[in-house]
């Protein structure tokens, strides 16, 4: 049998299942919102597709019961992980008052969730990192013991909002983990008319930080770098820049169509990458799943999706006077 490499990390079996099946569900309630705008049901969907691995790796480094994340619009196996619900992200993309985003009046894929420390963001892309490290510089001020994450695409470094954010969490060593996913795309436009520098990890040393590039198809290889990331906070040492290495199997949302700027060859060979047959053939290695299993847990989670989906759809829609909720000063 395989070396089973989650035990050196000191993850358990029940924990690398629970980071699989957080994976599968992410995938699948994305699936089920794309299926949903096709029928013309839910106006907008951005994917978390091909990104679960590095989503789920990372939160799973986090003290969950602590810890703050600012994620960013593909953050599904994030804000899951840190206690959304299934039933709430439909929710959110049907436009129901349940949404815990934004009570329905926000596009899917602005989270934020008070009670599960996800906090709130804004569209702009970027602006999530000057929050974080807002949030990184109270822990600090108050000698509280948390960390804050944030996460963001590769195209997003290039705001000045990303430098300034790390800018002043080098300068002031704040807890903060700044997590690029970077899938090579920001919507048509490759990485490599978006960066000139090598890579987007080498950008940390300009801040006075450490800089990770990891794997981010294997979630065991994330985990490891968050995890040491969130230990350096934790004590003292500041913050941290991780570039994870990923993919992004759907279109850059349900508005735009990826076939005119990539090919046919490009979509199958990155196919090859995706992070849930890749976990789930380690954990088959290791003797954790085999066929039947996966199917179990595939047959489980559809359900899970459905009775979610059902839940979304009877919700009702918020009432049209709390329409300047939060808007205007009443
Ligand atoms: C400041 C700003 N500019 C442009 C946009 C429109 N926009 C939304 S997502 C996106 C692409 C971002 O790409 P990247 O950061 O690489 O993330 P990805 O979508 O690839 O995960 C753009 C340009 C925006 N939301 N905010």
């Amino acid at each position: 049998m395989a070396n089973k490499r989650h035990v050196a990390l000191g993850l358990t079996d029940d924990d690398v299942l629970e980071m699989y099946r957080t994976m599968v569900l992410a995938r699948k309630i994305d699936e089920r919102m794309w299926l949903l705008n096709r029928a013309g049901k839910m106006p907008f969907v951005i994917s978390c597709q091909g990104q679960e691995a590095a989503q789920v790796g990372a939160a799973f480094a986090l003290d969950r019961n602590v810890d703050y994340v600012a994620p960013y619009y593909r953050d599904v196996g994030v804000v899951l992980a840190f206690g959304m619900k299934a039933e709430e992200l439909i929710a959110s993309g049907f436009g129901k008052a349940m949404d815990p985003n934004s009570g329905g009046r926000q596009m899917p894929g602005h989270f934020g969730q008070k009670k599960n420390r996800i906090i709130t963001g804004s569209s702009p892309v970027a602006t999530q990192v000057p929050h974080a490290v807002g949030f990184a510089l109270a822990a600090k001020l108050e000698g509280k013991q948390f960390v804050t994450f944030t996460s963001l695409g590769d195209g997003s470094t290039n705001q000045g909002d990303f430098h300034e954010a790390l800018n002043f969490a080098g300068v002031h060593k704040l807890p903060v983990i700044t997590f690029v996913e970077n899938n090579r795309l920001a919507i048509s436009v490759p990485y490599d008319k978006q960066v000139a520098s090598e890579n987007i990890a080498i950008r940390a040393k300009a801040y006075g930080m450490k800089g990770y590039k990891v794997d981010g198809q294997d979630p065991l290889a994330v985990y490891e770098v968050v995890k040491l990331a969130r230990e350096r906070a934790i004590n003292g040492e500041g913050p941290t820049l991780i570039e994870a290495e990923t993919i992004r199997l759907t279109s850059h949302s349900s508005d735009d169509n990826q076939s005119v700027y990539r090919s046919e060859e490009e979509l199958e060979e990155i196919k090859k990458n995706d992070p849930i047959i890749l976990f789930g053939n380690y954990l088959k290695e290791v003797g954790l799943l085999d066929e039947e299993k996966i199917k179990a847990i595939d047959d489980e989670i559809n359900r899970q999706v459905n009775e979610a989906t059902e839940i979304a759809e009877k919700a009702p829609y918020p009432k049209p006077e709390t329409l300047y909720d939060y808007v205007y000063e009443q």
